[in-house]
């Protein structure tokens, strides 16, 4: 898919804020740094539109870019910052939590994490928020170009291993360097949309 003219919407701080449009929603969860905003902008081929500073503050905001009134990227908060009080991420990750179980728009969640490690505790603990939604998801491998293009795939498979032993949740790798690898995750997003 070839989107033409993406938008930033809106920074949405609460619900009342959310789209009303009804607009399918596509979900970026995973920690902070792993790539979200990044993995928006390379999907559409642009340097900056989802912003790539994370602003460990702005816990509950939600990020919505309009892909040409097809569907919208939300880009959630991460967690796991580090600088965050534990407090702080446990917000977070309620937040997370009550928007996942009650938006309805949701349509596909993309979980990302770093191909290079093992998903850390707040990873499997977010994955498992995630799957007791009962949305679709699919996970991504990220910062693939971070190691050799030959372990990519043997890489991509310890991850699923270790989030999903049973294999029923596709897999796959990323880069944002790499440009290789974004047409086969729009594959899967168009079948979503
Ligand atoms: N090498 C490499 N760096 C990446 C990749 N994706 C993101 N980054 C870098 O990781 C940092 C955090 O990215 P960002 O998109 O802001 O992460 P977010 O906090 O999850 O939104 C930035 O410095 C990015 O340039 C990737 O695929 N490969
Ligand atoms: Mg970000």
């Amino acid at each position: 898919m070839i989107i033409k003219n993406p938008q930033f919407e809106i920074s949405a701080v609460k619900k009342e804020q959310y789209p009303k449009n009804g607009l399918p929603e596509i979900v970026l969860v995973g920690k902070s740094n792993v790539g979200k905003s990044s993995f928006i902008n390379t999907m559409i081929n642009r340097k900056k539109l989802a912003r790539t500073s994370s602003e460990p503050g702005k816990t509950r905001q939600l990020n919505f870019y309009n892909m040409d009134n097809i569907f919208y990227f939300v880009d959630l908060p991460g967690y796991g910052y580090s600088k965050m009080s534990k407090q702080e991420q446990a917000k977070v990750g309620e937040f997370i939590e009550y928007y996942l179980a009650n938006r309805k728009e949701i349509c596909l969640i993309i979980f990302l994490v770093d191909i290079r490690h093992k998903p850390t505790s707040n990873d499997f603990l977010m994955y498992d928020y995630v799957i007791r939604s009962g949305l679709p998801c699919i996970i991504i491998a990220n910062k693939s170009d971070k190691i050799a293009i030959t372990k990519v795939e043997e890489a991509t498979k310890h991850i699923q291993n270790q989030l999903n032993p049973i294999g029923d949740i596709p897999t796959l790798p990323f880069s944002s360097e790499r440009k290789i690898y974004s047409d086969n995750v729009w594959k899967i997003i168009e079948k979503y949309i």
